[in-house]
């Protein structure tokens, strides 16, 4: 009843395992797979082992988390015996990857075997990656398009919400080939101490997950399913089967789940019987919800 093709991947369930959650060990994504998603993501992988920003970088805070991992990964070199032993998780696994220009990102695409690759142009704080690229058309464009060139599967482009008009670096991803859009990545924030005065973060600032953050997300689908001819995935705050039938109403052809799957690994499951119960009792198949929203 959920079942879907995304990009020319089946997938059992619109439900999948967004990047950044435990992604960088094969047996973490494989426990993932085999609780119920319909896909799962790696964490961001690039050229050289990075040990990421210092402690702490993860702090809770009201209806979210912030986080400055600082893109901590055992480089390419080293991860494709955790791509192939989280595929006998027997679900689609996509590798995120990063780089700071279009060689870094078509380098790691051509030596990685996964199902499809994530682009990460996207991290708020990662200083020559992410955001710091994302938020340039012209980069975006020609990342993708070296990806494109490098690689036979779909490439998606993971998008910020920290810039002014995300439907143009959607139309960048698009106008380079990119199989499908994922919006969004964290949003830049900040914690302070106030016994100290010391901003809580190793590194300062971060990006802001969790509930706080899906109003946003839902406001960046709607756009880009507006904007774009191909398909959006929606992540951002989804913590229960009624998000991510909002996300589906908004445009997204299939969900991802971040922060919520840290305190509960069996929300795939959860979800996908919640979303089954709803459209049952509905007479709705996914197609009836898909971007529903746009039609009042
Ligand atoms: O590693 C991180 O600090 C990180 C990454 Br790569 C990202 O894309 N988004 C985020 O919030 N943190």
């Amino acid at each position: 009843m959920l079942s879907i093709t995304l990009t020319g991947l089946k997938l059992k369930n619109p439900l999948m395992l967004a990047a950044g959650i435990m992604g960088t060990t094969g047996g973490s994504l494989k426990r993932v797979a085999e609780s119920g998603a319909g896909a799962v993501v790696t964490k961001s992988i690039g050229l050289e082992p990075k040990s990421g920003h210092s402690n702490p970088s993860m702090v809770e805070v009201d209806c979210g988390y912030l986080n400055a991992m600082g893109l901590p990964n055992p480089s390419y070199k080293n991860f494709q015996e955790e791509i192939d032993t989280a595929k006998e998780g027997d679900v689609p696994v996509i590798a995120s990857i990063f780089g700071g220009c279009s060689l870094d990102f078509s380098e790691i695409a051509s030596a990685l075997r996964a199902d499809a690759f994530e682009l990460n142009v996207s991290c708020p704080h990662a200083h020559g990656y992410g955001s710091e690229i994302g938020t340039d058309q012209a980069l975006v464009e020609d990342i993708t398009r070296a990806v494109k060139d490098a690689v036979k599967v779909p490439v998606w482009v993971k998008l910020t919400p920290n810039v002014t008009d995300i439907k143009s670096i959607g139309l960048a991803a698009e106008h380079g080939g990119a199989d499908a859009v994922v919006a969004i990545n964290t949003i830049r924030g900040m914690a302070i101490d106030i016994e100290s005065g010391y901003p809580i973060l190793g590194n300062k600032f971060g990006g802001l997950s969790g509930r706080a953050i899906k109003p946003v997300a839902i406001k960046c689908v709607y756009d880009l399913y507006e904007t774009l001819d191909i398909p959006v995935i929606g992540v951002g705050g989804i913590s229960d089967w009624r998000d991510a039938v909002e996300f589906i109403m908004a445009g997204a052809q299939a969900v991802e789940i971040g922060s919520a799957v840290g305190n509960n690994i069996n929300i795939f499951n959860d979800i996908s019987s919640g979303m089954e119960a709803f459209l049952e009792e509905k007479e709705w198949t996914l197609d009836d919800i898909y971007g529903v929203a746009h039609e009042v």
